[in-house]
């Protein structure tokens, strides 16, 4: 039987690659939801837009009868949902829209789903993020969590909606507690994407340093497309839960920067400190310099995980650790 799987915020990394994932099986349908853009052009969606089972529509998930008619019109077997204002520091620009759109747009999707299509198994994006000043580590879903960005609070406000609705309502509600992930597609403004692309155009020529925030932040790096296998596995389970995934690493942003040069045979000599600090090659160009600009009103400072329960119940393991994915951005970006 077909499978008709809704994925909001579909042209994003995750919501494409788990189209892809999903269309690989010519039983499925896919209906993809996005925020309209002018320019028309949705890049991580190239290789599935002109799939026959492939269904685009632009939307506002904030809109309620546009996530009602969604519902009405499809009963989809699986509804995924990934749309969000998803940059940390945004949220403090804007806090009220991220609380509409990562907060109470879940909400209606689960009042939509309890009224209209109850059997339709639902999937939240929910976000390390959450745990925001750490208390003790490793993390999982079951740490105390004290989130210290409108983001992370809407994120927060979400996973415990999913929990209420499967537990009062017995929806097949989950929450995919993900820890930072990355990739190729990952948009050019978090902190990964935005050292490989900058060493990738450096090497190009480009003259400018690569201007960063804090470098002593550590977080836990996977690769997107294991993340996605993730989700995958948690929705075909028989019990929905809540699932802590990441590779139980962590790493800190200079560790990051440090390996990212070492791809292309620099070795970084730091020299200063705190705004002051500088990155040098070895002929003593500059190639990396501390901006505050990229300073967060509050941070959170360290981030690793504990995915013993996914391991365990499903049998998930992490393919691609952090020396790896850097490899993987690296040469995509250099291309
Ligand atoms: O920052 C530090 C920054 O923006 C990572 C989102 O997908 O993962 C992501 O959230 C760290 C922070 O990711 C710059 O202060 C230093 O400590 O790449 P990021 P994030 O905030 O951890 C979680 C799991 C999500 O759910 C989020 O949606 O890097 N940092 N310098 C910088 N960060 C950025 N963006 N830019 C800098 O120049």
């Amino acid at each position: 039987m077909n499978k008709i799987i809704v994925i909001t915020g579909v042209s994003g990394m995750d919501g494409s690659i788990l189209s892809e994932k999903y269309l690989e099986d010519s039983k499925n349908i896919v209906v993809g939801i996005d925020v309209w853009n002018a320019t028309g052009q949705y890049p991580n969606l190239k290789k599935i837009i002109n799939n026959d089972r492939f269904v685009f529509i632009t939307g506002d998930i904030t809109e309620k009868l546009f996530i009602q008619d969604i519902i009405k019109k499809y009963r989809p077997d699986y509804f995924y949902n990934f749309a969000a204002i998803s940059l940390v520091p945004e949220s403090f620009k804007i806090p009220q829209r991220v609380f509409e759109i990562n907060a109470v747009a879940v909400l209606n999707m689960l009042e939509m789903i309890k009224t209209h299509s109850p059997k339709t198994k639902f999937y939240q994006a929910s976000t390390s993020e959450q745990l925001g000043d750490y208390l003790k580590t490793p993390q999982n879903t079951e740490s105390p969590m004290f989130p210290n960005s409108p983001y992370a609070i809407a994120k927060l406000a979400s996973f415990h909606l999913v929990r209420c609705y499967r537990n009062a309502f017995g929806l097949f509600a989950v929450n995919g507690m993900l820890w930072n992930h990355e990739g190729p597609r990952r948009g050019p403004t978090f902190v990964t994407r935005k050292i490989t692309l900058h060493i990738a155009s450096q090497v190009k020529g480009n003259k400018e340093p690569l201007q960063i925030g804090n470098m002593d932040a550590i977080r836990d790096w996977g690769l997107a497309d294991d993340y996605v296998d993730a989700q995958i596995m948690m929705m075909e389970h028989d019990e929905p839960d809540d699932w802590a995934v990441n590779t139980e690493e962590a790493h800190s942003v200079r560790e990051f920067i440090e390996e990212a040069y070492k791809y292309i045979s620099k070795e970084i000599i730091w020299k200063g400190e705190g705004s002051n600090e500088k990155g040098y090659d070895e002929k003593g160009n500059l190639l990396v310099e501390v901006n505050p600009e990229f300073y967060r009103p509050v941070e959170v400072p360290y981030l690793k995980g504990d995915s013993s329960k996914i391991r365990e119940k499903l049998g998930w393991i992490p393919k691609v650790k952090f020396k790896e994915l850097i490899s993987i951005m690296m040469e995509n970006d250099l291309k």
